[in-house]
């Protein structure tokens, strides 16, 4: 019977004392494989400086994957904002139907184990093992039956001293940690330009004025459009920003929507009259302009068109266009296949995605705005697909 131990966290980033206590548990305990699980983080528990969740596995994977012990899991990443330990490990046996499971955690599990969710059923699918906080002490079992007591194992781990927290707060000022972190993820923090927080003063702004879950889309197209930017060979810094801004007037009521829009100059047409949900994208453009002073054409007009798209689209504009669908927090049924468009080519992408739209709009028998229309026929055509 295979021994498998689980290492969950939220490993943003993963350092070189993760990897040490992993170690250790490794062999303390004999394990023949360590499943290295980075956890999905509820919106209302993102810290500022978050790497998202694609980010945190490949660190992950270049931290600990030179032992052949490790292996990285994503499968809470999958499973999206809300996992929960007992459902992993049911998931868990479905892969490996007749290993052993032993839970390693960095500190003190008793500490507050009463409050997990079902913990009882975790006793009794894994082994849950904790740390003492120094050699030969005893855990402290009391509120435990005899049983329950025999599922604990107790692991002499030496506290890190090292935290991801602090880590971040040195990545924040441009130093790169180089004893604490693998040379593999500097080399990607560096590469990927994570960590750093570009724009405190819009961050602040869009913190203010959306709630939890839309600021957490927000930071998601972000970085979305951050790395779509590296990949076709934007100005990362810009779609960054444009996607941090997007959604600025998201939350704010619609008749305020509407006064800005008209405030920035804007004559309504009867169908955008008749299309409220569009508004939030033409308000947004206006009040950066406005009330933020932003000047740059490019993001303006890539928070103007991200709802809708438009005729003749700029790259910056696609990339916040499709940064919105593929952002790591959206989890519709075929998202999946919108982010394997994404990386091939975004004009493929926004056939897709504006196909789908002008087709569900439609069948709500919904105003359709022509902008939204102008998008799919001008990709349609470019892409050549006009004579199918
Ligand atoms: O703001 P988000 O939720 O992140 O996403 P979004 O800006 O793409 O807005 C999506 C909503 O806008 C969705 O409910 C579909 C709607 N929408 C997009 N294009 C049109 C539209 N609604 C109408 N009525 N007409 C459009 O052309
Ligand atoms: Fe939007
Ligand atoms: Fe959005």
């Amino acid at each position: 019977m295979a021994k498998t131990g689980i290492f969950g966290g939220t490993f943003n980033p993963p350092h070189l004392g993760h990897k040490k206590l992993a170690v250790s548990a490794a062999e303390q305990l004999g394990l023949d494989r360590v499943l290295i699980m980075p956890a999905s983080i509820p919106p209302h528990k993102q810290p500022v400086q978050l790497a998202s969740a694609g980010d945190r596995a490949e660190m992950c994977r270049l931290t600990f994957c030179d032992d052949p012990r490790f292996e990285v899991s994503t499968l809470e990443i999958e499973r999206g904002s809300k996992s929960y330990t007992v459902d992993t490990l049911d998931a868990l046996r479905q892969i490996y139907p007749d290993d052993e499971f032993y839970l390693v955690t960095g500190s003190d599990m008793l500490d507050g184990f009463k409050k997990w969710y079902r913990w009882q059923d975790i006793l009794k699918k894994a082994f849950v093992c904790t740390a003492i906080r120094e050699k030969g002490a005893k855990l402290d079992y009391s509120g435990y039956t005899e049983e329950e007591k025999a599922r604990f194992i107790p692991l002499t781990l030496e506290p890190t001293v090292i935290s991801s927290t602090e880590i971040r707060k040195m990545l924040g000022r441009g130093e790169y940690g180089e004893t604490l972190l693998a040379p593999g993820v500097i080399d990607y923090i560096k590469a990927n330009g994570l960590y750093a927080d570009r724009f405190p003063e819009y961050r602040k702004k869009v913190e203010e004025l959306l709630d939890p879950d839309r600021l957490a889309h927000s930071y998601g197209v972000s970085r979305a459009a951050r790395k779509l930017a590296l990949h076709y060979g934007a100005d990362a810094d810009k779609a960054e920003l444009a996607g941090l801004l997007h959604d600025i007037m998201k939350n704010a009521p619609k008749e305020e929507q509407k006064a800005v829009i008209e405030r920035g100059g804007h004559k309504f047409t009867d169908v955008e009259l008749a299309n409220s949900k569009v508004w939030h994208a033409m308000a947004g453009e206006a009040y950066l302009r406005l009330e933020l002073g932003v000047t740059d054409k490019e993001i303006l007009s890539a928070v103007r068109y991200h709802t809708t798209g438009r005729a003749g689209m700029s790259l910056l504009d696609k990339i916040v266009y499709i940064g919105d669908f593929i952002s790591e927090e959206r989890d519709y049924p075929d998202v999946g296949t919108v982010r394997k468009y994404a990386c091939e080519s975004l004009e493929k992408a926004i056939l897709y995605t504006s196909a789908y739209t002008v087709r569900t709009l439609a069948a709500a028998e919904k105003p359709i705005h022509p902008d939204t229309l102008d998008c799919y026929n001008d990709i349609l055509l470019n892409l050549g697909k006009d004579e199918k």
